[in-house]
């Protein structure tokens, strides 16, 4: 159990003590069910739901283990495709009303990137007003959900061989909701039986989820909100303050939280908050939504999606705003036992127990205001308060574009120092480490551990979503920690580029971004001419939600070796197993593998790496050598 562990448990274990329940102690009570985790129950129509096992070989329709497990599988790609993907029409509808004035508290922060976004489309820039050119490329983003045919367009964008490999096995997405749509139905009982034909067409519509719902998304929160640079700040529940109105925001969208960002900020709300005695107002994240403030305002963050509930256990939380993914339905329940406002804000998002305060983009800022206000009310009403202390420094801000100038030095923006220290070495190779947390002993040192290993093996290490808040916990966020856990070689790269070991690219919509930067490392030359080349591999080492499924199938069709811990629900069906962890490396040069320790994963992921260093004849690290006078003579005869 890690530092940081332990004082989750601290928590629980305190929380339990006054009768509050935890996701901790739930999980105890709730025994996982073991058809279910093998991916072995269908309840896809009403003869069922049946369930496989060794005497029941099918369902009532004749559904065998290995079409069951893979309409399972297929579904949580399809499910957490639609979450990023509606998450991105959000944001691109908010653009689009901002272009035409009717979102008028939202503006272009990033020019520069909507200039660059808009050439890409093919949209003319010249001297056009800035909202017409935003106006188009919300279309152009928008076009893209309901595109029935040909290619969406961010699939250009991947080295021209993985198009190439895309285009022959059919899985350039059309249409982003047509993908989605296609694979709901392909799923439902009796249409698509085959699980290799089941498992290709939710490649599609993982692609469509990672080259453009999530893809969308991060350009459009860039230009809307600002491009991430390095900065600094906080994390851990010690962010909350005794003295100052705590406002948690929480769930994924920057539209509302952003917004709330500004208004903590405002003369006026101070004034409000100082009329109240508090000291101040603090705002704090938990889970994607904090990723997002914390890349761009430096916005500290509280905790990942495991903290949400031991936040309220503070009773120092005025009021925690929420809007879509990964809310616990517990929060109103327990916010009960303190004075504790949980307020929705999504249309889509009712809680039962929860304030209920409809955001939208018309009139974001007044709606963000009431929010401030009706915290700032609540803080007379705090009772017994219990902080803890635990809080770490991080660095944060990697977008892609952020890396590519740290690392150019100061002559120019470049991937050459990149792929020049993994050519000599000095980095071994990439890894993406992402995801979700789990309740449990080891909830952070999964992670923390995983990375560790990595870095002392000279990985450097691009993180996302909660599982760069367990890491930024253990301090690996800071630069400072490549002295103490890097090995040599990348220890000499973040000290000579002043990077962190550990790179936090953002929210799990920012996955993207891991995409991204994957490309350039090819066009930048001598690390092979497509991504399944490159000395990389992605993790995520504690799963839960479904879109975590959705971003592994696109890593694995961007031709990325991918581990996830502790399971996948696939193991029921042998076949699966054969055709995820092997067999599709046949097919897309990425593949699907599981351990269920930090350990095993480590040393799987370093095992890949090292595989494509081999392919790639740069596995054995030259040494350097001295001429002596001898030599020389010898070479000028
Ligand atoms: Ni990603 Fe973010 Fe966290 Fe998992 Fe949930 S917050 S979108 S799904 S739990 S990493
Ligand atoms: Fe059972 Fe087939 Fe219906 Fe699934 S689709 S519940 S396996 S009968």
């Amino acid at each position: 159990m890690s530092d940081t562990d332990k004082y989750i448990q601290k928590m629980v274990e305190d929380a339990k003590e006054k009768g509050i329940s935890t996701s901790y102690v739930r999980r105890q009570e709730n025994k996982q069910c073991p058809i279910g985790a093998q991916g072995m129950c269908c309840k896809h129509c009403n003869m069922g739901p049946c369930r496989i096992t060794s005497k029941n070989p099918t369902g009532i329709c004749g559904a065998d283990a290995d079409t069951i497990a893979a309409r399972n599988f297929a579904r949580m790609v399809a499910a957490g495709a639609s979450a990023h993907s509606d998450h991105a029409r959000e944001v691109a509808l908010t653009l689009l009303h901002a272009a035409k004035g009717k979102a008028p508290d939202y503006g272009i922060k990033d020019k520069e990137k909507l200039f660059a976004l808009a050439r890409e489309l093919e949209i003319k820039v010249n001297d056009r007003p800035v909202e017409d050119i935003a106006f188009e490329v919300a279309n152009v983003c928008l076009a893209q959900f309901g595109q029935q045919e040909g290619e969406i367009v961010f699939t250009k964008r991947a080295p021209e061989k993985r198009l190439e490999l895309w285009r022959k096995l059919g899985i350039v997405p059309r249409g982003i909701d047509r993908e989605i749509v296609e694979l709901m139905h392909r799923t439902t009982v009796g249409v698509d039986q085959d699980y290799k034909s089941i498992v290709t067409a939710s490649l599609r519509t993982a692609l469509a989820n990672g080259w453009g719902g999530s893809m969308i998304a991060t350009e459009l929160q860039d230009i809307l909100f600002g491009t991430p640079k390095p900065l600094r700040s906080k994390v851990n529940l010690g962010v909350l303050k005794d003295d100052q109105v705590n406002i948690l925001i929480h769930g994924h969208n920057p539209l509302l939280s952003d917004m709330i960002a500004q208004v903590a900020l405002e003369p006026e709300m101070l004034k409000k908050a100082e009329g109240k005695k508090a000291k101040g107002i603090n705002l704090a994240g938990i889970c994607c939504t904090a990723n997002e403030v914390l890349m761009r305002r430096g916005v500290p963050i509280a905790g990942h999606f495991q903290q949400q509930e031991l936040a309220l256990t503070t009773g120092a939380v005025e009021a925690m705003v929420v809007d879509v993914q990964c809310v616990y339905s517990s929060l109103p329940t327990i916010a009960k036992c303190y004075h504790t406002d949980i307020i929705s804000t999504s249309a889509e998002a009712h809680i039962p127990g929860a304030i209920h305060i409809n955001f939208d983009e018309h009139n974001a800022l007044s709606v963000a205001r009431q929010i401030v206000e009706r915290a700032i009310n609540n803080y007379p009403n705090r009772k017994e308060v219990n902080i803890p202390k635990e809080s770490q420094d991080l660095v944060a801000g990697f977008s892609h574009e952020a890396i590519n100038y740290m690392l150019g030095g100061s002559f120019r923006s470049s991937y050459r120092p990149l792929n020049d220290n993994i050519m000599n070495g000095r980095i071994r190779g990439v890894a993406g480490v992402v995801g979700c947390t789990l309740p449990g002993e080891n909830t952070d040192e999964t992670h923390q551990e995983l990375v560790k290993e990595l870095i002392a093996n000279d990985v450097l290490v691009i993180q996302s979503g909660c599982s760069a808040i367990t890491c930024a916990k253990a301090g690996l966020l800071k630069p400072e920690a490549a002295m103490e856990f890097a090995g040599a070689g990348l220890k000499e790269v973040c000290e000579t580029v002043g990077i962190p070991p550990v790179l936090h690219t953002g929210a799990c919509v920012d996955n993207s971004r891991i995409l991204i930067e994957a490309t350039n490392v090819v066009r930048e030359g001598g690390l092979g001419e497509d991504i399944s080349d490159v000395p990389a591999a992605g993790a995520c080492p504690a799963w839960m939600s479904e879109k975590a499924i959705a971003i592994g199938q696109y890593f694995v069709a961007s031709g990325v070796y991918t581990i996830f811990g502790p399971n996948l629900q696939v193991d029921g069906s042998e076949n699966m197993q054969k055709l995820l962890y092997s067999g599709l490396e046949k097919i897309t040069g990425g593949m699907w593998d599981v351990a269920d320790n930090p350990k095993d994963m480590a040393a799987k992921m370093i095992a890949h790496i090292d595989k494509k260093r081999k392919a790639l004849g740069i596995d054995k690290a030259k040494e350097r050598v001295l001429y002596d006078m001898a030599m020389r003579r010898e070479l000028e005869v």
